[in-house]
């Protein structure tokens, strides 16, 4: 099975029956390929260097060709989940979407007894919290048990280039699930994120604040509030204006009303095996 768009595509490898997993969880497995940017300064090697080129058509001024590089050259990011849960299946596997208005009401009636039985486990993040996993990516970190948090390279980034810079901050206190707990007591925590992993990210990589996408996701897929920064320039997977919340905005409607994301509906899209689609359409909310 596979689903994905442009350079992305995730392929669904289904185990033989009788394998067992560290786990118990599942045997099925998650494979995202991704052909990843290419780096200016590699392009002059792969068109020069042990390059195989052969022509495909030739017209006037105008050939194409296909183009085998070296190895070296040739890079596929490769991501694997393993092992993979139904939800992780759903997560990666190309689907109809639908879009949800979800009211203060839906998400207390709906969505959060939903994610309280459903979500993905958050342990890779307390890993990282505690040290016991990427600790040597660790870009930055403010250690205040409530307004501090841990910025590392998101997973989708090999760090190679910074055409596709993907880094998140995700915060020490475990109690905040998403936009939605968030109030104007969270401010601090905010405003440390916003400008500690600007600096951050501007000393470490030579990116300044103002070409970074700073956004929550709602729906996220983790709920650990955690915030994603990207290179302005990339068309990050989720940054589509119906899951993507700038963290500055959210900040700014938090200063004008501190139950601002207690009152308001939000726009999020399912896929249509989701469960929690189902769920809304139960209610006769679709
Ligand atoms: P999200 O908004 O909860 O969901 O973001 P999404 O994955 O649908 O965007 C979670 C973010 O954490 C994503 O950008 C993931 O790529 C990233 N991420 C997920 N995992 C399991 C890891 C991990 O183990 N390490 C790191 N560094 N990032 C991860």
């Amino acid at each position: 099975m596979l689903g994905g768009t442009g350079g992305r595509r995730s392929f669904l490898q289904r185990h033989s029956p009788g394998v067992t997993s560290p786990s118990g969880e599942g045997t099925d497995a998650v494979v995202i390929l991704e052909k990843t940017p290419f780096q200016e300064e590699k392009v002059l090697d792969l068109l020069k260097k042990h390059t195989k080129l052969e022509l495909q058509m030739h017209n006037d001024i105008y050939s194409t060709y296909h183009l085998y590089p070296p190895p070296e050259l040739s890079e596929i990011k490769t991501t694997v989940v393993y092992p993979a849960t139904e939800k992780h299946l759903q997560k990666y596997l190309r689907q109809e979407v639908h879009l949800i208005r979800e009211t203060w009401e839906d998400y207390k009636n709906i969505t959060l007894p939903f994610i309280q039985s459903q979500s993905f486990s958050i342990q890779w993040v307390y890993n990282i919290l505690e040290k016991k996993a990427e600790a040597d990516r660790i870009i930055h970190e403010n250690p205040d048990p409530c307004n501090g948090f841990v910025l590392v390279p998101d997973f989708k980034w090999n760090q190679t280039q910074l055409d596709d810079l993907y880094l998140i901050a995700l915060i020490h206190c475990r109690e905040i699930k998403s936009l939605r707990d968030l109030t104007a007591e969270h401010l601090p925590l905010l405003r440390n994120i916003l400008q500690e992993g600007k600096e951050a990210i501007t000393k470490c990589f030579g990116v300044p604040g103002s070409q970074l996408r700073i956004y929550l996701h709602y729906q996220p897929s983790y709920y650990h509030l955690h915030v994603h920064f990207t290179a302005l320039g990339y068309d990050a997977p989720g940054s589509s204006v119906e899951r993507a919340h700038l963290l500055a905005d959210v900040i700014d409607n938090l200063v004008l009303d501190s139950a601002y994301y207690q009152k308001r509906a939000l726009t999020f899209a399912l896929r249509a095996d989701e469960l929690l689609l189902k769920k809304f359409q139960e209610a006769g909310r679709v």
